[in-house]
């Protein structure tokens, strides 16, 4: 039997977190040989709900759970985190600007980050999730001092997932048979799902769809779906969201299977400047990701690849007073 690894999860009494910690709990995300330890975190008025879900993982007898902890203090929830999904986040409320939602959720970031720092393995690997995701990563980033800033990811993998669908089901194929997928920029109706290296069954996907339905249809269907899925469900993303955190994370910690979208630190890769938690398409294995280099950028890339970089330059600048 091998050691339990802890994993921390923020948020854990909302939704997607009622997906998410049973199929870590599962086995999902880790594999079935991989015993956990859960680390629950949520705010004190949220602390009842908190424990139901407590209860209810308990009633699930999971084989693979060695114990669960669940606290109302980050200090305690990331304690020795070997892994840390941060999806507990301020949504945005009536008559919130953007600004202040940047600002809201840059205070709890930014507290999450020191937690880290100073409570973490010192090899944690963290997910952030919860929303503005990329500048909530970098705020957390920010705060950490005494960890690798590559140490910190967002979430892209729900974008990337949901593009997968979209063109498999346009060309009559299934997802697996789809490679070289790539969202880049924010999680956020600015990121660029990019079809341009793509490839289905080993043709390239531009050779198999219109153009007008690539830029007309697919890209814009890809940025809203957060927004169709509200309007169809009357609530977010949830289970898709969860289900999209195990694949980021179970990639990084396992290997991936090719070509996967992940929020990092930019390192002047295909000209972004660091500064900003970017989308590239990287690579996972031996625990580790790693950009893919050498792709070729053409004009209708590279104006969206600006457009959603200069959103989080933006998103950088609103929240530049809280970065540590
Ligand atoms: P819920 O509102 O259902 O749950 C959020 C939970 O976080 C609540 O229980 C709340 O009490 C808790 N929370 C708030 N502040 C906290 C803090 N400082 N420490 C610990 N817990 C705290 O939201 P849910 O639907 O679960 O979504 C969570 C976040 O994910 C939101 O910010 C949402 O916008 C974001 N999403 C991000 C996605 C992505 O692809 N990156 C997609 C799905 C989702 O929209």
């Amino acid at each position: 039997m091998k050691d339990p690894v802890r994993i921390a999860i923020t948020g854990a009494a909302g939704q997607i977190s009622y997906s998410l910690a049973f199929r870590i709990a599962s086995g999902d995300m880790l594999g079935k040989d991989q015993p956990v330890i859960l680390q629950l975190l949520e705010i004190p008025p949220a602390m009842d709900a908190l424990n139901g879900v407590v209860m209810e993982l308990n009633d699930c007898a999971f084989p693979l759970v060695q114990d669960i902890i669940a606290s109302d203090d980050p200090n305690v929830a990331f304690k020795d985190a070997d892994f840390a999904l941060l999806v507990g986040a301020r949504p945005r409320g009536p008559g919130m600007e953007r600004k202040d939602l940047l600002e809201a959720n840059a205070a709890i970031f930014s507290v999450q980050g020191k937690a880290l720092n100073d409570h973490a393995s010192r090899d944690v690997r963290v997910l952030v999730v919860g929303n503005p995701a990329n500048t909530n990563a970098l705020i957390a980033s920010c705060n950490a001092p005494d960890l690798d800033p590559g140490q910190f990811t967002a979430m892209m993998r729900l974008d990337h997932n949901r593009a997968l669908t979209q063109l498999a089901q346009k060309v009559g194929k299934h997802v697996t048979d789809v490679e070289s997928m790539i969202v880049w920029g924010n999680h956020s109706a600015t990121q660029y799902p990019d079809l341009a290296h793509c490839k289905v069954d080993g043709t390239p996907a531009l050779e198999l769809v219109e153009r007008d339905w690539y830029e007309n249809d697919f890209i814009p269907t890809v940025q809203q779906r957060g927004a169709a899925i509200i309007k169809a469900r009357g609530a977010s993303s949830a289970a898709s969201a969860a289900s999209a955190a195990i694949d980021h994370m179970r990639d990084w910690a396992l290997g991936s299977d090719g070509i996967v979208s992940m929020g990092i630190p930019a390192d002047g890769s295909y000209g972004i400047e660091p500064g900003v938690m970017y989308s590239y398409p990287v690579i996972c294995k031996d625990g580790k990701y790693e950009i893919v280099q050498g792709l070729e950028i053409d004009d209708f890339s590279r104006e969206r690849m600006t457009a959603t970089e200069n959103e989080l330059r933006e998103e950088r600048a609103a929240v530049e007073h809280l970065l540590g």
